[in-house]
């Protein structure tokens, strides 16, 4: 056994939502998506298989973590462990790469890399769809951050077909996508908690499935084509519909703040101005915007009008994962 492994997993920004899960255990949506691995974010981690601890010890950028905070890691490296045969502990040192204090760190990336790092540690050989799968148990968007560029998320049926499929590098664009970071504050409705409670009261979401099935064929159209209008305008409007089955629920619930509005309609404005760009948003209050690369010192230009300059930050297509033993 190996015992130690690292590697470094980029986040990534869904351009087809996946929002609502079929198996909570599992982890399996009950929608493929469709994302964009981003190199602006990412995180580093490495497993530590150590015989003589006597339970994990997580270190999250640099600071050893509680038992309350460890146990979401615990049960993750439990998989790997009963996967491997093996029960010993680990050190887990897990840092992320966030530029400014924007507090964008992400389970996407997290989860890849602890996927990564701990099957390399554990001897386990896993292929990049294996760990793919691995990933999704953590958390299901680190199912996508495996590879670099567009990546679908196909939903499948079981554990071992609900996996990234790497769609295209992304590299033949002039892609960039910028973060208007509106608010850096844990979230009041972890996503978690916010599909289920979309998934079993909203009555806008066997709506939402429907039309994610369509545009899912549709944006993976545009990417073939490299049509850049088709595909900003089946992001935006496939985003604004995931936001929509939330105000169907039951409570209701909405990640938006005024400044997100305020964002969203200037993008608007901007492509009135000729400017091509689009945006989406997650479950929080930030909006990304897409737009190409040659028009982004514009864009942000513009948006340093309404808002500060560290509240805007610029991110272009990322890698796939990276691995190395230790
Ligand atoms: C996505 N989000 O496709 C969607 C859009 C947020 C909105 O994936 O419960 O942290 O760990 O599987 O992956 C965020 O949800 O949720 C997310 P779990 P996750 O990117």
């Amino acid at each position: 056994m190996a015992n130690t492994g690292k590697a470094r997993a980029y986040t990534n920004i869904a351009l087809i939502k996946y929002w609502g899960k079929k198996d909570d255990d599992l982890i399996l949506p009950m929608n493929s998506s469709l994302s964009l691995t981003l190199d602006a974010f990412y995180t580093e981690t490495t497993v530590h298989f150590d015989e003589t601890l006597k339970e994990d010890q997580f270190y999250l950028n640099q600071t050893l973590q509680n038992p309350t905070q460890t146990k979401k890691t615990t049960r993750f490296l439990d998989l790997v462990r009963h996967e491997a045969g093996i029960t010993t502990p680990a050190i887990i040192e897990s840092t992320n790469y966030v530029p400014t204090a924007a507090g964008l760190a992400s389970s996407a990336s997290g989860f890849a890399a602890l996927a990564g790092a701990a099957s390399l540690a554990s001897g386990l050989e896993l292929d990049l769809q294996a760990l793919s799968c691995l990933a999704r148990r953590g958390s299901g968007s680190a199912t996508r951050s495996i590879y670099g560029g567009f990546v679908e998320w196909q939903m499948g049926s079981n554990d071992l077909d609900s996996y990234g499929v790497p769609i295209d590098d992304a590299s033949s664009w002039d892609l960039a996508m910028l973060f208007v970071v509106v608010n850096q504050k844990e979230k009041v409705i972890s996503s978690r908690d916010g599909m289920k409670q979309t998934v079993a009261t909203s009555p806008f979401y066997s709506g939402w499935l429907e039309s994610t099935a369509k545009d899912l064929i549709t944006i993976k159209e545009a990417i073939k084509e490299h049509d850049f209008q088709k595909l900003g305008e089946t992001m935006e409007s496939n985003g604004l519909k995931m936001h929509a089955t939330m105000l169907g629920a039951t409570p209701p619930f909405t990640y938006w703040e005024p400044d997100s509005i305020q964002a969203m309609q200037f993008v608007a404005e901007l492509r009135q101005e000729g400017i091509p760009c689009y945006f989406t948003m997650d479950a929080g209050p930030n909006v990304k915007v897409l737009c190409h690369k040659s028009d982004l010192p514009k864009i942000k230009a513009k948006f340093a009008t309404i808002f500060q300059e560290t509240q805007l930050i610029t991110a272009y297509p990322g890698p796939g994962i990276q691995l190395s033993k230790g």
